[in-house]
């Protein structure tokens, strides 16, 4: 699936017309990539229809060059583009504060081309003495720098990997007896370094045909008959091991890890006399077990532990002594309680996301689009809200297996209060406050900030609480478990925003707040209806933070959440 591809090509683009000075064309090109980047069909499939004008955002210029590259490899406007400014555009733009002008001027007068060129002339404090720089600048680039770096050791989001990484265990399907992922990807770990998966199969070397032949390989990197590895488009590396049915269950534990978690499982089947390995479980000479995984675990003493806890965070004496929770399944969650809407700045209608959600199988929504002065997130004001209201009664009535909840997201200025008034917030089921601008507070004073959001009186859900973007933005200063007080004192609740590069709260956080005996939500913060699919990833987020049915709210019923949210 080339998606993933095309998106990168289109941000590209849009980033060396940026520095061009060309205007809106980036927008427009940027608004393209993040749709194509989260479709779920592949963009060759509507592309042979004749359909890449369907996809939101992508009009006739930019499928015209969609195509282009389809057929040639090539995209010449690219090419020109690239030839007149020479610069690694990828990493030298992902540098936060570094906005296009300015990798104009350093490749015009410092011959900044890179990183590396980036990173000697900050150090050489060079930087510091162009025009509108400065030092404050110079050494925010400089650790920003850092965070890039770490990024091209190439992690890549499980949002976007887990879609590709099912597809090719469904492809592999029909050929094996067994088949599973395992590695971070079955821990649903946040970040991805590789994809690793395991079969059982009695045609070792026609499954290892088909697994290097398929469509998405863009290149083999190695070829056997119990190991093959290649790389799809879009850079992800996967590897394929086939294992004996009579160890795919020591295999699976063994390989799904975390090494962490496999080396103090190994360690109590020492103490038993036993020995671990990816074959079996062994006394002696003798395999006790090692078909799958329950058997092993149950042969040391244990639980069987769900993955997404195989991180040595606790699980394994709570396995031990059968104290591991129940936790949240993906069945149990009923419903998305964060989305945009073309009231501000979502590409669909109210009407079209709730559709979309029927898809999913939700019983309920919430549509929580932004307000206030946020001006690039099209904030409404209280008569568009009261507008909208109208819009969402009338929808109400043409579904009724589908419940929609009218909420707003507001933002949390810098002294913490919302910048619009409480006849606004009256006016909606649930509010939703959040941190949009002046990240850069001190823990103090962004403590502080929140935690007067979460004492205000009408708000219900504190979203994205930290902040972050993975491998993007750092989280905001806070002193988590004094936030997390705060919550529980006012009867808040935190969210697991699911969008797959924001995951906040993260697993660790949410288990704290869970044991400090706080609610969760899940929203998706969905700006189209293709990201309300996300939502599993909140559901993979709250498993690996250990919670449990009661401890997410979206397992709730309507009523329930009414009550919740009542003011
Ligand atoms: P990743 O790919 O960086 O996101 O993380 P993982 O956990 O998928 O790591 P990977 O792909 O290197 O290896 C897959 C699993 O294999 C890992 O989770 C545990 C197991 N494993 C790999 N190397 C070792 C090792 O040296 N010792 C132990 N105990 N287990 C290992
Ligand atoms: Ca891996
Ligand atoms: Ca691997
Ligand atoms: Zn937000």
């Amino acid at each position: 699936m080339k998606n993933q591809e095309i998106a990168k090509i289109l941000y590209e683009i849009a980033d060396l017309l940026e520095i061009e000075g060309v205007e809106f064309k980036p927008r427009a090109y940027r608004r393209a990539a993040q749709n194509i980047e989260s479709l779920s069909v592949d963009i060759e499939e509507l592309y042979k229809k004749g359909q890449l004008d369907k996809i939101p955002g992508v009009g006739k210029s930019i499928a015209e060059k969609i195509k282009e590259y389809l057929e040639t490899g090539k995209v010449r406007k690219l090419e020109e583009l690239r030839k007149k400014i020479p610069v690694d555009i990828e990493s030298l733009s992902a540098v936060e504060g570094l906005g296009p002008r300015m990798i104009k001027t350093l490749y015009e007068k410092l011959g900044v081309k890179n990183l590396d060129d980036l990173e000697r002339v900050c150090k050489e404090r060079r930087l510091r003495r162009l025009k509108g720089f400065g030092e404050k600048l110079e050494r925010k680039i400089l650790e920003n720098i850092q965070l890039v770096k770490q990024r091209q050791q190439q992690r890549f989001l499980l949002g976007f990997v887990l879609p590709e990484a099912n597809a090719i265990v469904e492809e592999l399907k029909p050929y094996v007896k067994k088949i599973s992922l395992a590695g971070s990807i079955r821990r649903r770990k946040e970040t991805i370094g590789d994809v690793d998966i395991l079969a059982v199969a009695d045609e070792p070397e026609y499954v290892m045909d088909l697994f290097t032949g398929m469509k998405r390989v863009e290149k083999v990197l190695a070829k056997g008959k119990t190991k093959s590895s290649v790389r799809l488009y879009g850079g992800i590396q996967v590897d394929l091991r086939i294992v004996e049915e009579e160890s795919f269950g020591s295999a699976l534990q063994y390989f799904t890890g975390s090494k962490e978690h496999n080396i103090e499982v190994r360690k109590i089947a020492i103490k038993h006399g036993y020995k671990l390995n990816e074959y079996g479980l062994f006394k002696g000479e003798k395999k006790i077990a090692g078909k799958d995984e329950e058997e092993v675990y149950k042969a040391l003493g244990m639980q069987w532990i769900p993955p997404e806890l195989r991180e040595n965070r606790g699980e394994i004496e709570a396995a031990l002594n059968g104290s591991l929770p129940k936790l949240v399944e993906y069945e149990d969650v009923k419903g998305d309680l964060q989305m945009h809407t073309k009231w501000s700045d979502g590409a669909n209608t109210i009407e079209e996301m709730v559709q979309e959600a029927k898809k999913l199988g939700h019983k309920f929504i919430a549509i929580t689009d932004h307000v206030g002065s946020l001006k690039i997130a099209g904030g409404m004001d209280e008569e568009d809200v009261k507008e909208q209201a109208k819009e969402i009664e009338k929808i109400r009535e043409k579904y009724d297996d589908i419940y929609i909840f009218h909420g707003v997201e507001a933002n949390i200025m810098k002294d913490g209060s919302l910048d619009v008034s409480n006849s606004l917030l009256k006016e909606v089921d649930l509010v939703l406050a959040s941190v949009h601008s002046a990240f850069r507070m001190d823990e103090k004073e962004m403590t502080k900030r929140v935690i007067k959001a979460i004492e205000h009186e009408y708000v219900d859900i504190i979203a994205h609480p930290t902040c972050r973007i993975i491998q993007k933005r750092e989280p905001i200063k806070l002193d988590i478990e004094k936030v997390f007080e705060a919550a529980k004192e006012n009867d808040v609740i935190m969210e697991i925003n699911a969008y797959p590069d924001r995951l906040d709260l993260n697993d660790i956080h949410t288990k704290m707040a869970i044991e400090m005996g706080i609610k969760i939500s899940i929203g998706t913060d969905a700006h189209s209806k293709e990201h309300l699919k996300f939502y599993e990833l909140g559901v993979a987020v709250a498993r690996r933070g250990w919670a449990e049915k009661k401890d997410i709210i979206n397992t709730y019923n309507i009523e329930e959440l009414r009550k919740l949210f009542q003011k």
